[in-house]
């Protein structure tokens, strides 16, 4: 008898249930006690029709996503789905919640559907790594044809049921009870003498596909999925659904999803798919604490960053009073704020009304005392501490006591702003990344003396505006820009020693980041990066460390506003300059900096071994709790493609002896500065673990 799946007559109807909280994922139970209860079912001659049903919150949400991992268990699910699908006896499925990845492809395999209309439906595999191994490349394109199931699967996007009505994958939609309604449908198929009808045995409707439809389709991927592994692999799935019988196809299926489930990819993007869910959890701070309640959010400042910051609130229905010195500098904000949302209105994204809503949240004011009220302050100021700290002064004296008073530094020590006002429990850091009404990711940080109750607001705050957030400790530079700095750092100092900056961009962008290192800087500014390292108190006293930047700096390059950094720029795109070049080789003579060929695994060791030795450093100071927090800083927020998972998995997978025997050799080469391994990477290596071994022992 299984504990996961239950069968019950109800007449001559049989009702399987499966309740494997929280979301009914098709664990090896769940296969098993299916295929127990599909011989009851199929035995019985009292039987007639069944339904497949789900206690809790959801339908099956997928194949369980830990066992992938692990060696296959018989029964998998395709075989499990085989079974269900030639059953002579019809099979309703009945969904609520999410119906997705291997439980989308349950229902596809029973012979009707029905759904509450609140129940979704889809394939996001692709988030995964995956494809749908279990028929679901070729059953679904048998109801809604060939280009929507690719639009589909691609996407990983799920329809609703009105959607899934209307594209025939839903049969009839359940106005209350799902079960009375799934039984009561099952009743009259029998009543009907209905046939079985079985998606493998339909025809893929080709009729309208275009002769070039999927030559097409994988040309759109190459730029749109550029390095992802399965995209093309799904693309091979529906052709094959279009060209070849069922069973023939879905052995391709088989096969390619399995070579997608060893892929290192997909090993990545699935190490993400729990790293972000752990990051949520804080070891020290209990799920249920009381949190602070936000009604209201003050902004202390209506720049760049200021409105941007603003936007996120409005859009999540939250009012927002914004501070500026003067009535231009606010007016410019609120001009600024307008245009974003005109720009989604013009391009059909947002509705004229909903503009008018979200500007109607949006208050200005020009004196600290309108912020008496408010439930959370940010400050987005300059970046500079005495700034700060007189900032923090001020919002002590005005501030309600039990309001949140925030700082958006990027880099700053969040205590000693803390520390002029008589709260710094009420003090925390929300270090935005810019532009800020569009970037995911927000690190929150958590000051020596803040409050657990202001990290777990900050936290579902962060949820409510529908950003990544993740804690990390006051250092300079937080978890990212401590973590990239020596990125950028080895990026600058490659050039003295006579890599071409195009070079190092390609092969950085080749390695999958969104863009080189060099172009990143020139676009955020020469001069902004460079204020930001000036910021960073202990620096290491090297001469050659950023002097690239530093000299493009003083000449004036100030990055893609001034057509003129690492790169020029022909309107924003960066092409080599020989003037960056000779620069680069007069100022290694004048340091005595050898040049020579340098090979592109160096080069990307550099760059990415400096990083995992940082973030080394970042886990044994406690800067960040886990591997997997660093993690998702950068796949989130610094242009690290998800399919390498991040720098610290991506150090695990790569083999952290291999990462330690490598840094080892640039410390002999280069000397301790920089590259003396972390002593956690050390030992780590000497007790055979990783990073995220590590982290889960810590835990
Ligand atoms: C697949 O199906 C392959 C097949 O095609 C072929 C097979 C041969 N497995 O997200 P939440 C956990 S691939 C294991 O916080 P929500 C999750 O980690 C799969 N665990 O809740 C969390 O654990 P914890 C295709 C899973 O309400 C808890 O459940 N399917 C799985 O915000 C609650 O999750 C997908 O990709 C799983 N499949 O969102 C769907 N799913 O509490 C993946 C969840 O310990 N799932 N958990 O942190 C989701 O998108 C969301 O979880 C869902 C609920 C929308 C369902």
């Amino acid at each position: 008898m299984s504990d996961v799946v239950s069968f019950e007559r109800v007449g001559n109807i049989g009702v399987i249930t499966i309740d494997n909280p929280p979301v009914n994922a098709m664990s090896f139970a769940v296969r098993k006690g299916l295929w127990e209860i599909l011989d009851e079912f199929l035995a019985d001659p009292g039987i007639a029709a069944g339904i497949l049903i789900c206690a809790g919150r959801t339908f099956i949400a997928g194949a369980d996503i830990t066992e992938f991992d692990k060696p296959p268990e018989d029964p998998w699910l395709p075989k499990v789905l085989l079974r269900i699908e030639a059953s002579p006896k019809p099979v309703v499925a009945a969904l609520h919640g999410t119906a997705l990845g291997g439980g989308f492809e349950t229902a596809l395999a029973c012979h009707y559907r029905c759904a509450l209309n609140s129940a979704s439906m889809g394939l996001p595999e692709v988030n995964l790594g995956l494809l749908p191994g279990a028929g679901g490349t070729q059953r679904l394109p048998r109801l809604t044809g060939i280009p929507k199931a690719l639009e589909m699967i691609l996407s990983g996007k799920p329809m609703t049921a009105a959607e899934g009505k209307a594209s025939g994958v839903i049969d009839e939609i359940i106005e209350g009870d799902l079960r009375a309604g799934a039984i009561a449908a099952a009743r009259k198929l029998v009543e009907q003498k209905a046939p079985v009808r079985r998606l493998s045995e339909l025809r893929v409707n080709t009729s309208d596909l275009p002769a070039d439809f999927f030559q097409q389709a994988r040309a759109k991927l190459a730029k749109e999925a550029r390095g992802f592994f399965s995209p093309l692999r799904i693309v091979e799935c529906l052709e094959a659904a279009a060209q070849k019988p069922f069973p023939e196809a879905l052995e391709l299926e088989t096969r390619l999803f399995n070579e997608c489930k060893a892929s290192p990819h997909s090993r990545a993007q699935r190490y993400l798919f729990f790293a972000e869910r752990t990051i949520t959890k804080i070891p020290d701070i209990p799920k249920d604490i009381p949190l602070r309640d936000i009604k209201q959010v003050g902004i202390i400042g209506a720049g760049t960053m200021g409105t941007g910051i603003a936007i996120n609130f409005l859009n999540a229905g939250i009012p927002v009073i914004q501070l500026e010195m003067n009535e231009e500098a606010l007016d410019r904000g609120v001009a600024r704020i307008r245009k974003t949302y005109q720009d989604y209105v013009d391009k059909g994204r947002l509705k004229a009304e909903v503009l008018e809503q979200r500007m109607a949240l949006h208050t200005k004011a020009l004196a600290y005392e309108a912020l008496a009220g408010a439930d959370l302050v940010i400050e987005a100021v300059f970046e500079d501490m005495k700034v700060k700290r007189e900032v923090f002064t001020r919002l002590d004296q005005v501030c309600k006591p039990g309001a949140i008073l925030a700082t958006n530094t990027s880099s700053l020590d969040v205590d000693a702003i803390a520390a002029v006002t008589r709260r710094p429990e009420d003090v925390i850091g929300l270090h935005f990344f810019a532009p800020a009404n569009i970037m995911v990711l927000l690190e929150i940080v958590r000051g020596a003396k803040t409050a657990k109750d202001v990290v777990a607001t900050s936290m579902a705050l962060a949820k409510r505006i529908k950003k990544t957030a993740v804690l990390v400790g006051v250092c300079f530079g937080f978890v990212g820009n401590r973590v990239y700095f020596p990125y950028i750092r080895e990026a600058d100092l490659m050039l003295l020693e006579g890599v071409a900056p195009e070079r190092i961009d390609k092969l950085a962008y080749d390695w999958g980041m969104a863009m080189g290192p060099l172009s990143v800087v020139d676009l955020s500014g020469i001069d902004v990066f460079h204020s930001a390292l000036m910021e960073w108190k202990d620096r290491p006293a090297d001469p050659a460390a950023f002097r690239m930047l530093g000299l493009l700096r003083e000449q004036g390059r100030l990055g893609q506003k001034t057509s003129a950094g690492y790169f020029k720029y022909d309107g924003r795109k960066p092409l080599p300059d020989p003037v960056v070049a000779d620069l680069a080789r007069q100022e290694a003579q004048r340091l005595g900096i050898a040049r020579r060929e340098i090979g592109d695994t160096e080069v990307i060791e550099r760059l990415l071994y400096s990083m995992v030795n940082e973030g080394a450093r970042v886990l044994e100071e406690g800067i960040a709790l886990r591997s997997c927090d660093i993690d998702v800083v950068f796949t989130s927020g610094y242009g690290m493609p998800r399919y390498r998972g991040g720098p610290m998995i991506y150090a695990d997978m790569i083999g952290l002896g291999n990462v330690l025997e490598a840094t080892r050799k640039y410390r002999d080469r280069y000397g301790d500065r920089y590259w003396t391994p972390a002593p956690l990477l050390e030992q780590l290596v000497r007790e055979g673990r990783t990073f995220e071994q590590w982290s889960q022992d810590k835990a």
